[in-house]
């Protein structure tokens, strides 16, 4: 008998970390985890079993079939954006290859047990492109179908793999070949910029948001690499982890797309800095563009409309931007570092 268990890939990035200590509060099911390096140690104990390999590696997804019975996959693994576009190559590897292995092993798991694999992906706003200021202006609050023509590898990636995702549906068993017939419940978030008051990420470029908090809040000075006016949307880490839960959850026919814009707040950076600066009044922040990141984060859009996952299956962000700061980023981060 396999063992009945979540399967989350990438576990040990900002999302995964959030993820375990929900999923293993709530206790409903066990959690196994795929990560190329071990879990954090305040993790590990969370997990059924930690997996230390990659996504790539087909030998290791095919062991976890073998012993395991898998009901949800949350694949978090990924190269993010600024990353991607230093090492291209490897993000379509880790980001479409790596996504095309797990979603095969989606249908395989629900091949073996008779149900399908609901699977979430975390995809972007990075999957749109606006081509210039004046149009990002305009525009305000696109919706799903619109401008996706990103301008990274990462976002060619998670556009891509949305259609990936899609055609692996179970939406789709009436057109798929038989061996593909409606195994994989794809459900994908295009998720704005995160700010976790626990982790810090790397390789994004909406990264410059949570690199001021921590760096005001550990008395370093910090140069932000994009214009006071750049504005993309944002989120507080706990409504991110939510909203995967609460999609992950929501009946199937409720659902009448594959793939839900969410946002929560979108301040500029300017906006974020004033922020930052009412928390940790010592705090030293200057501007100084990094041209290319900026031209990213140009592209994205000033904000998204998330009227879809709100009506379709109830996503409902707690933290608004004043409420982000006040009552989780200030005070956990401030606890975070006056006790390291
Ligand atoms: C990145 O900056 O690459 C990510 C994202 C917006 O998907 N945080």
């Amino acid at each position: 008998m396999r063992k009945p268990v979540t399967l989350i890939t990438g576990a040990g990035g900002e999302i995964g970390h959030g993820l375990i200590e929900r999923l293993a509060a709530e206790g409903r099911s066990a959690i196994i985890t795929i990560d190329l390096l071990p879990l954090d140690p305040t993790l590990a104990h969370e997990v059924e079993r930690e997996f230390v390999g990659s996504i790539l590696d087909t030998n290791l997804l095919e062991r976890v079939l073998s012993e395991y019975e898998i009901d949800t996959i949350y694949h978090l693994a990924a190269i993010l954006s600024t990353r991607g576009e230093f090492t291209p190559v490897t993000a379509h590897q880790v980001n479409v290859e790596g996504t095309l292995n797990v979603l095969d092993f989606a249908q395989a798991q629900g091949e073996s047990h008779g149900r399908p694999v609901t699977f979430l992906y975390p995809s972007s706003i990075a999957a749109y492109g606006l081509p210039d200021l004046d149009t990002k202006a305009r525009v305000g609050k696109v919706k799903e179908h619109e401008w996706n023509q990103p301008m990274t590898m990462y976002g060619c990636n998670k556009l891509y793999c949305e259609h990936l995702g899609s055609y692996y549906n179970l939406h789709y068993k009436q057109l798929a070949a038989e061996h593909l017939a409606g195994k994989v419940d794809f459900r994908a978030i295009r998720f704005p910029g995160l700010i976790s008051a626990v982790t810090l990420p790397s390789g994004g470029t909406s990264d410059f948001a949570p690199e001021m908090i921590h760096a005001a809040a550990q008395g370093q000075p910090y140069a932000c690499f994009v214009r006071p006016d750049s504005r993309i949307p944002f989120m507080a880490m706990p409504d991110a982890v939510e909203a995967l839960l609460t999609l992950a959850a929501a009946d199937r026919g409720q659902l009448r797309t594959n793939v839900y814009n969410i946002t929560a707040f979108n301040p500029s950076a300017a906006e974020i800095r004033d922020l930052v600066l009412a928390g940790f009044g010592a705090a030293s922040i200057t501007f100084e563009t990094d041209v290319k990141r900026q031209a990213i984060v140009d592209s994205w859009p000033a904000d998204v409309d998330d009227s879809a996952a709100k009506t379709q299956w109830g996503f409902s962000p707690r933290f608004d931007l004043e409420h982000a700061f006040s009552e989780y980023l200030i005070p956990n981060i401030r606890a975070r570092y006056e006790t390291t």
